[in-house]
């Protein structure tokens, strides 16, 4: 067991995220037996969910003429367009059945507000709006994460790189993730990660 200090955060590890979901990432039910066999390794764990309302501003189907990838302006900046994916209560929602749920101590919920997207668990993705995940594992004494999951390149790095700007030491094991790679987006994710002090193992 590791230290009382140290969380794991095992994000966005849901249905449409797999093979099979509405916005598959290659291999991404590879990670799920490793992630419950380390699981037990931490006295804190703490799950996410991808949770949109349908109509969801980050979904191109609500954009007149748009069409999944393409990018748009929203008043927080700059923001890609989704395949409809994570709908609240849907089975592309839940966590993938071979996640073993049961050791989470909590389960974070994010991307509810249908005017922003939120790829980080910390906050939303306007950098300012927050989920309430820094008070949870400050109060719980939390100094050290280790986070895995899905996208590499999206809430992965997003989560990873807040929780570097809350001053959480952070460390990702690339292993037990899996990107999108849009245009050059894991590249990108890499280095932007490196550059927040963000350990990739
Ligand atoms: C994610 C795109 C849209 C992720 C979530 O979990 O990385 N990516 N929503
Ligand atoms: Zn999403």
């Amino acid at each position: 067991m590791r230290p009382a200090n140290e969380a794991l955060i095992v994000i966005d590890v849901q249905n449409d995220f797999c093979p099979g979901g509405a916005l598959a990432v290659p291999g991404g039910d590879d990670i799920v037996a490793p992630i419950n066999a380390l699981m037990p390794e931490f006295p804190v764990r703490v799950l996410t969910q991808d949770w949109h309302p349908a109509g969801h501003s980050s979904f191109a189907s609500t954009h007149d003429g748009a069409a999944p990838y393409d990018m748009i302006d929203m008043p927080y900046g700059p923001q890609v367009l989704w395949p409809d994916h994570c709908i609240i209560g849907s089975d592309g929602a839940a966590f993938h059945p071979g996640l073993n749920i049961d050791p989470a101590d909590m389960i974070i919920r994010k991307g509810f507000r249908p005017e922003i997207d939120s790829y980080s668990a910390f906050f939303e993705n306007d950098h300012t709006t927050p989920t309430g995940l820094e008070g949870y594992l400050k109060t719980r004494g939390v100094d050290t994460v280790t986070l895995v999951g899905l996208a590499t390149d999206f809430c992965v790095n997003f989560s990873a790189v807040d929780a570097a700007k809350c001053g959480f030491q952070v460390r990702v094991i690339e292993s037990l993730t899996r990107a999108i790679d849009l245009d050059g987006s894991l590249a990108a994710a890499r280095q932007g990660m490196a550059d927040a002090g963000v350990t990739l193992a």
